[in-house]
This record gives C-alpha cells, structure tokens and sequence, in this order.
C-alpha cells in the first residue's frame, strides 16, 4: 500500500496492520431527544458527516481490512457510571434517564444504538466503553493485538471528546492514528478546528489528519 497523502506528511500504512475504528455514531448523539441534544447541542451538524463515515467504511469492507466501532454506554444499573460523570452539567436528560428513545445511553437501548445507515456486520467488533477513551475499562487493547493492529483510521464524534481522547489513548499505546476529516464532526465547528490542528502539530504529536478520498485512494490497493 502505497503511503497516504496526509498531513503533516503521508500516513506510512501498512495494509496488513491497519484497522478502521469508526466511534460512538449513535443515535443518542445524532438525533432528536437524544443525550446530544438534551445538552443544548444542534446535533444536525453531526448527521451530515454519515455519508462520508459509509463511505470509508464501504472501503474497508472492500478492501477486507478490520472495521472496529465503538459505542459510549452504560449498564442498565449504572453500575460502570461514576456519580462524576451522571451529575456533570446541566442537561435536561441524565444519562440513564427514560428519554424518547428509551433510557439514555444504556447498553441495549433504541438510542444507544449506532445509526442504522453505518450499523455494523457480521465480523466487526463492536465495542461498548463506558468512558470517552475507548481503550478505558474495555476489551479494545486485546481485540487490536489478536488482530496485530498498530494503525488505526478514525471517524465518528465528537472530535475533540471521544474521538480526540481514544486517538491519544492510542498513540500512548503505540499505534500510529490517521484521522479522517469529513468523517468526524463536532457540536462545535471551532473544535474540529482545533482539534485537527492539535493532533497533527509538533510533527504528528498525537497523529495524522487526512481526506476521506485521500485514505479510500490509499487502500484500495491493500
Ligand atoms: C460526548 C462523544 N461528546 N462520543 N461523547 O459526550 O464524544
């Protein structure tokens, strides 16, 4: 595989160690009524990055390369979810509060779910975190070492919460991190912004930035 135009320099993939990890697309964070929204968030703005989030993962399907995603959940007993986390802010749903589409982030629930257009297939890990990293309290580090994954393509939201967060969770770990522009988004656009600054400066500090043309010309030769 031919290395992917990125920035600051080309992303040196390597085909037999390169996994898509597409994070939290859920409803609760894209829809109305949803966890997203209940804190004061337009959650249009990430809906429109789902056409871009399929198309990367129509291309790892196609090139038969790992597709990992990831889900923000909790147990139905709240028993994984710090008392920290449920009281922080002010939103008008708590996460484990019956919403219109069932209870807020918990594992099993129709808005916990990921949006039905990028759902995953059979063979793809799925992986429920109670955290924004999503290596924090899950099996992920396991999962990407039986599969002998050290590089990891990221989309999904929020970009500067759990997708900033599990791209540095990873680079600590040693993976090298390529994040897809079109196919992550914020509730803020100023945060994308910086976010995709922060993570490519200094010389890829925390990872590579690049188009999702770019990366689908990148491995459909893998
Ligand atoms: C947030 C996420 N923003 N998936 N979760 O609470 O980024």
């Amino acid at each position: 595989m031919a290395a992917i135009e990125a920035q600051p320099f080309p992303f040196p993939a390597r085909p037999n160690e390169l996994a898509l990890i597409v994070i939290d697309m859920q409803r609760d964070f894209a829809e109305a009524g949803g966890f997203g929204e209940s804190l004061g968030n337009d959650v249009s703005r990430i809906g429109k990055i789902v056409p871009d989030v399929k198309r990367l993962l129509e291309g790892f399907r196609a090139a038969s390369l790992p597709v990992i995603h990831t889900m923000e959940c909790h147990r139905p007993d709240l028993s994984d979810l710090p008392p920290a986390k449920r009281d922080r802010g002010n939103p008008t749903l708590r996460i484990g509060d019956q919403g219109p589409m069932g209870r807020v982030l918990i594992a099993g629930e129709a808005g916990t779910s990921i949006i039905a257009e990028l759902a995953p297939v059979d063979g793809e890990i799925v992986i429920e975190k109670p955290g924004k990293g999503a290596f924090y309290a899950t099996g992920l580090g396991q999962a990407l070492a039986e599969k002998g994954i050290t590089q990891l393509v990221f989309a999904g939201v929020t970009t500067e919460v759990c997708v900033q967060s599990t791209m540095r969770e990873a680079n600590d770990r040693g993976f090298e991190c390529l994040l897809a522009e079109e196919a992550t988004e914020s509730y803020f656009p100023e945060f994308k912004v910086a976010a995709l600054s922060m993570i490519r400066a200094q010389g890829a500090i925390v990872g590579w930035t690049a188009h999702v043309d770019d990366i689908l010309k990148g491995i459909s030769h893998a």
